[in-house]
Formats: structure tokens, sequence, C-alpha cells
């Protein structure tokens, strides 16, 4: 896969159905639990970009590569005291800015969550517009977690034995976001406890949009994106602006506002304002009706 200068993807793969309207962007690094690194982000990011300003494309799905993991968050391994290190001599937590562009992105991001979505994985799906969940689903933060908690159980739930101990927390949309969908208690029970929630859990707090078989994922995933797309892109640009507005504060009004300026510049009111200015005369807006 390539980005629009022919550059070829490391990290990511990146496809288009043609003539579905659906883009897709998978996380390729199985090996790791598709744990992401700086590359990988930077990947991400030009390929959202791309989607964005493709016009041939209505939604795009955020996946991982496999059935074991969505995404496991910040590679460890390049964790320094700065951020994510891989290519440059300095750290970077450049996930937080692919966050932002997918809350910006004027297209429904739908993740589609194979695995464990864990950590700055987590993360990641909670900021998408909805999320599809396999059976196999597993949901949770990981930062402040202590394993020897777990493994002093005297049966420690299998899935539970791996998890290190990191210490990392997001205290931005891995936070507010949070907060806002599964509500503030169960928020602090997911930060402070650390725990991993089942898809049938998730789904009940409302972390996810629907639990489909492992087999049915991405079947059940394009069901829903069709639907999306039979219906008026200009209203789901618009709602998705003004459903994020008020938790992206200042931000979110000027993506909302933006929308109402995008819409106004199709207007004759607009053409006439101008027209006015190019042919070097005064507008004449009194012809435009002032609506109760
Ligand atoms: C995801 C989980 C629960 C999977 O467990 P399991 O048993 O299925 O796999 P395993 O054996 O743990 O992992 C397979 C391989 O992937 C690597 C592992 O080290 C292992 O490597 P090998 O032994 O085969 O060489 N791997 C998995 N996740 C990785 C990661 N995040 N970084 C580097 N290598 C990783 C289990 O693997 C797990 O708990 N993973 C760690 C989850 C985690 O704590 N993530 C970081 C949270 S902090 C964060 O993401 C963040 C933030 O808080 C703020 C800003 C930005 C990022």
């Amino acid at each position: 896969a390539t980005d629009e200068s022919g550059k070829p993807f490391v990290d990511i793969i990146y496809e288009k159905a043609v003539g579905e309207g659906i883009a897709k962007i998978t996380i390729n690094r199985p090996d790791r639990r598709n744990a992401f690194r700086p590359l990988t982000v930077k990947e991400l990011m030009r390929a959202f970009n791309d989607a964005r300003d493709d016009s041939s494309i209505g939604v795009i799905i955020l996946t991982g590569k496999g059935t074991k993991a969505f995404c496991s968050g910040g590679d460890q391994a390049l964790r320094d005291s700065d951020g994510y290190v891989d290519f440059d001599s300095f750290g970077r937590l450049n996930v937080l800015d692919l966050q932002v562009q997918i809350r910006r992105l004027p297209k429904p991001v739908i993740a589609m969550v194979a695995g464990y979505a864990v950590g700055g994985g987590h993360v990641l799906h909670m900021v998408c517009d909805m999320t599809i969940a396999a059976g196999n689903a597993i949901f949770g933060q990981t930062g402040p977690k202590n394993p020897p908690f777990f493994v002093s159980l005297s049966h420690p739930p299998p899935l539970l034995q791996s998890v290190s101990q990191v210490g990392s927390f997001d205290a931005g949309y891995g936070s507010s976001i949070m907060s806002r969908l599964v509500g503030p208690k169960r928020a602090r029970e997911m930060w402070f406890l650390s725990r991993f929630y089942t898809a049938d859990e998730a789904d009940k707090m409302g972390l996810v949009n629907t639990v489909v078989p492992l087999a049915e994922l991405e079947r059940e995933t394009v069901k829903w994106c069709r639907q999306i797309l039979r219906n008026s892109p200009m209203a789901i640009r618009v709602l998705k602006s003004a459903l994020n507005a008020a938790d992206d504060g200042y931000a979110g009004l000027q993506e909302l506002g933006g929308n109402a300026t995008l819409i106004f510049y199709g207007t004759e009111e607009a053409k006439e304002g101008k027209n006015a200015y190019m042919e070097r005369r005064r507008p004449d807006f009194s012809k435009f009706p002032r609506k109760p």
C-alpha cells in the first residue's frame, strides 16, 4: 500500500473499496499486538488525511491486523523519557495528534475491534465515532496496573497474566471521552482499577455499538458503513461536529462553525457578497429574507 505520493506504508495497510465509499486502515504490527510506534502513527495520519481529502470516501474503518488485537497502545520497547522514539533522536506522543485528527475528521470513523484494544489502543477506539466489536474483543486501560495484584490470585484469569505494569496514563481524550462514554464512575473504575472488560461488558457500558461473532466482524462493519453511506453526507458531517462540539470546547465549536461557513458559501446570499467584492460594487443583500 502507498500514500498519495506513492510512498509505501510500512506499519499500516491502507485500502479503498472502489465504488463503495469505504476506506480501511489497518495497523499492521500483529507480532506486537499492533502496538504503535511513531512511524505507525505518522502513517495512520497520512492515510486518514488521504481518506479525508478523497471525495469518493464517505466512511473510514480503523482496525488491527489479525484477530488477536486491534491495538495494544504505544510500543513499550521504544518508550523513552520524553515519549516514543523510533527513527528520530527525540521522543514523541504523536498518537495524541492522531486522536485529535480522528475527532475532527468530517467523515465517520468506525473502529472494527477483534482481540485486545488496550492502553493507547483502547483510547484509539474510543475516539472513533463508532465501535463494532468481535466476541473475542477485550477492552481496558493498562497504564496504572500493577500485576502482582492479579498474579497473587490463586487462579488468575489467563488474559490478565501477561499484563505488564507500564506506568502511563492518558489524561486527555483517554479520560474525558471515556467519562462521557461510560459515565464518571465507570471511567474511574476503568482507570483506577485498570481492569479488562469483555466485549459484552463493554457493550453494556456503552463503550461499543454492537458485538458480533468474530467471523461476522467485517461483514457487519461493512453493513453499518453502507447504511451510513446511504444517508446525507452533509447531515452526517454537521452531526459529527455537533456531537463533538461541547466536549471539544473551542476546537469543537470551530469545527461546527466551519461547517456553517461551508454551507453558507453555497448560498446566493454569500455569493452576492463575494461577487460584489470582485465587481467593486456594494453588495445588495436586500433580497435575502431575515428568516424567523
Ligand atoms: C495486549 C496484551 C494484553 C496481549 O497479551 P498476549 O498474552 O496475547 O500477548 P503477549 O505475549 O503479551 O504479546 C505478544 C508480543 O507482543 C508484544 C509482547 O511484548 C510480545 O512480544 P514477544 O514476547 O513475542 O517478543 N507486545 C504486546 N503489546 C506490546 C506493547 N504495547 N509494546 C510493545 N510490545 C508489545 C499484552 O501484550 C499487553 O498487556 N501489552 C501491553 C499493553 C500496554 O500496556 N500498552 C501500553 C499502554 S500506555 C499507552 O499506550 C499510551 C499512553 O498511556 C499514553 C500515551 C500514548 C500511549
